[in-house]
């Protein structure tokens, strides 16, 4: 007869899934570019939201809006910048061409905390970030397997 492998079929099951994780691809990353509409609004001293989220090569819409004074928004990496009156709308338009996450920061002095007003711009896709979320909890099925009580233990 032949030779029983050592490998139990628990473990290359685990193997090929721990493989199919790290190597398919993302279906959002090869997505086209797509238009992105975002309204931001700028207050003392925070954006809301904090961090948007594009993929690269979207077409990115940005809508500052100020609820009180005048704030600015500076995009690092990008050197783009834009000014919003209180209570007015100002609009930034840019193609997401630079992957990476850039901070934003605001452009006009408003107040104390003024330094602390940031955001964030994250262009790419959360891949490794997903893939090693489905990695940990591979790990912790394969941990929870080799714990598991045997079935003749008390
Ligand atoms: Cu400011």
């Amino acid at each position: 007869m032949m030779a029983r492998s050592r490998l139990s079929p628990h473990w290359i099951v685990l193997g090929l899934l721990a493989l199919a994780i790290v190597v398919v691809p993302n279906p959002i990353a090869l997505a086209a570019p797509v238009e992105q509409h975002f309204r931001i609004e700028a207050s003392a001293f925070q954006y809301t939201p904090e961090a948007i989220h594009v993929n690269p090569g979207d077409h990115v819409t940005l809508d500052l809006v100020s609820t009180d004074v005048v704030h600015g928004l500076y995009l690092d990496g990008y050197d783009l910048n834009v000014t919003a009156d209180p209570g007015q709308t100002a609009t930034l338009f840019f193609t997401a061409d630079r992957a990476g996450s850039f901070r934003f920061r605001c452009s006009v002095t408003c107040g104390a905390l003024h330094p602390f007003m940031i955001g964030k711009l994250n262009v790419g896709s959360n891949d490794l970030f997903w893939r090693a979320i489905g990695l940990g909890a591979l790990a912790v099925v394969a941990g929870v397997w080799v714990m598991r009580p045997k079935g003749d233990r008390q």
